[in-house]
């Protein structure tokens, strides 16, 4: 499969297990599942046809291992991302001292003043490593790195989540815990 299609089923796929299952006439459960077989055959059913060896090939290489098989490879769900209501069962980790968050300049006046907050998504997205969140703000503008002193907070009793894609997730970030880069202006 070249790289372009396995970008279009991975879009199509983020759509339908994260935010609107009902374009592939599928329903999640509560833990975000969909059977493999339901899932394939709503796709065929929406005109987006995907084979069964196409889905692996798009859940193994998927850059950022964005979906997962259950163990018994009946299942498929989005390791995280979602907008519709699901439980991921994921149980709370200890995060390192520090963790990075990536966002655009022009939201720095509302961070300053509000903390990050999940927005459209269920929680915080945060990650350990600063190149890929540098990416992640470079989507909604001027990228910027925000650290964020996560062992403090979870001290202070935040409770902090790791999905199967190693993304750490909370559900927001108050102000005092984000270190802001310096203002070129002084
Ligand atoms: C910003 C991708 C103003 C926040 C990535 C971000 C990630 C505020 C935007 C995942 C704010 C929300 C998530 C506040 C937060 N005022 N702006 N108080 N609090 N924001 O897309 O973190 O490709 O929902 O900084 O790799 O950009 O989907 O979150 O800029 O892991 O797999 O509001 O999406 O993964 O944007 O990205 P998003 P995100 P996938």
């Amino acid at each position: 499969m070249n790289s372009e299609r396995s970008t279009r089923i991975s879009k199509f796929l983020s759509l339908v297990l994260r935010h609107q299952p009902e374009t592939a006439h599928v329903q999640l459960d509560k833990a975000g599942w969909v059977e493999v077989q339901a899932l394939l055959a709503g796709c065929a059913k929406a005109r987006r046809p995907i084979s069964k060896s196409d889905l692996e090939h798009v859940v193994e290489t998927n850059a950022k291992k964005r979906f997962e098989f259950s163990a018994d490879g009946r299942n498929i769900r989005a390791s995280q991302g979602h907008s519709v209501a699901v439980e991921l069962d994921y149980t709370p980790q200890e995060p390192p001292e520090m963790l990075y968050h990536g966002t655009a300049t022009r939201f720095l006046d509302s961070i300053h003043a509000h903390g990050l907050r999940r927005m459209q998504r269920h929680h915080v997205h945060l990650s350990a490593e600063t190149q890929v969140t540098l990416q992640v703000g470079a989507r909604h503008g001027k990228p910027v790195l925000l650290t964020i002193q996560a062992g403090a907070m979870h001290r202070a009793g935040h409770v902090f989540y790791r999905s199967t894609n190693g993304v750490w997730l909370v559900e927001r970030v108050p102000a005092e815990f984000i270190l802001f880069p310096a203002s070129p202006a002084g």
